[in-house]
């Protein structure tokens, strides 16, 4: 049994990153143990409040948001921090070295009805010069991360993390506080016959993808010759961890709605700490026309279409969109 701390000073050279990764699961401990108390807690429910986006917040999305706030500003490492449920990047220690962008609880719709939820990270390389208030210090491509993860709350508590050297997962023992080590290097598998996409939205998308899933949907008779299963949980983490285990492909794509905004999910906090694990994973990371970590981005809480997950299923995607 390896404690993620021992492992860490193992397999990641920079130390300052280090304590960043474990000081940012003080927090998720803490977001762990109010899911798990749920309404004894008195933490469900709305909060009666918008983000940024417009979203209606739950009460656990701005307790986790303040939990992680909280722990960042308190390390002097953190130069600064992004969340999807803050408007505006706060400024932490003037002297920290990394920025620290958050979805606090991606997935919340499910927090009423208890299924898995997470938290996702990206850790990002700040200047010394660089201005911790203005969002500009912030827009770096997916390919600049140090680091990225995410911490699922399910029937056991997980981390899943990349440092750049591999994706690797932890479970949280919750008599010790601790996560240990579970599984080193995960792989996801380059087929696969299963897929994750809102059907309900399926007349806005693009109609390359709508070909697609018609031709998913075809099964053995179709032109892909296989029969496809489909599980959608609405929770990107969920689906993801599902990925990392067992392969699949999960999507969010463009969608005619909004033109502006060419998906549901968040670039900075989503898509690219999503994209590194998997690829990290030996898996696919693309918006159908390019990589998601080549996006460069040009504000924080940006919109970016998802695909992502067993590379071969990916690229067939993007042949699609060819
Ligand atoms: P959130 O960050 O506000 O929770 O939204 C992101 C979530 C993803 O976890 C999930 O894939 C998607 O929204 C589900 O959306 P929908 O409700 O349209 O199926
Ligand atoms: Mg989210």
């Amino acid at each position: 049994m390896q404690r993620l701390r021992t492992f860490l000073d193992h397999h990641c050279d920079d130390q300052a990153l280090v304590a960043v990764i474990d000081g940012l699961m003080v927090a998720c401990k803490d977001i762990a143990y109010r899911l798990h108390m749920g309404s004894l807690a008195g933490v469900l429910g709305s909060a009666e409040q918008e983000n940024v986006q417009g979203e209606c917040q739950k009460k656990l999305d701005v307790i986790s948001n303040d939990l992680i706030k909280y722990c960042l500003k308190g390390m002097p490492e953190v130069k600064g921090m992004a969340s999807e449920e803050e408007a505006d990047p706060v400024a932490c220690n003037p002297d920290g070295e990394f920025l620290v962008l958050f979805d606090p609880l991606d997935g919340s719709s499910n927090i009423d009805v208890n299924v898995t939820v997470g938290t996702i990270f990206s850790v990002l390389k700040a200047s010394a010069n660089d201005d911790a208030t203005h969002e500009s210090t912030y827009l770096q491509s997916g390919k600049q991360q140090v680091a990225a993860g995410y911490v699922l709350y399910g029937p056991s508590t997980l981390l899943v993390l990349t440092t750049g050297n591999g994706t690797h997962t932890f479970t949280l023992d919750p008599r010790v506080g601790e996560f240990f080590l579970q599984r080193e290097h995960v792989k996801v598998p380059a087929t696969t016959k299963e897929f994750a996409i809102n059907m309900s939205n399926q007349r806005f998308w693009l109609p390359q993808m709508q070909n697609y899933v018609a031709d998913l949907l075809a099964g053995e008779e179709g032109p892909l010759g296989k029969r496809y299963n489909m599980r959608w949980i609405a929770s990107m983490v969920a689906e993801i961890h599902r990925i990392l285990t067992r392969g699949g492909i999960f999507m969010y794509p463009y969608d005619s709605r909004e033109p502006q905004k060419p998906g549901k999910l968040r670039l900075m906090y989503e898509g690219n700490p999503m994209s590194m694990l998997i690829e990290q994973a030996g898996g696919k990371a693309s918006t159908a026309f390019e990589d998601i970590v080549a996006v460069e981005p040009t504000s924080i809480h940006q919109r970016v279409s998802v695909v992502m997950g067993s590379a071969d299923e990916v690229e067939t995607v993007i042949r699609y969109h060819a």
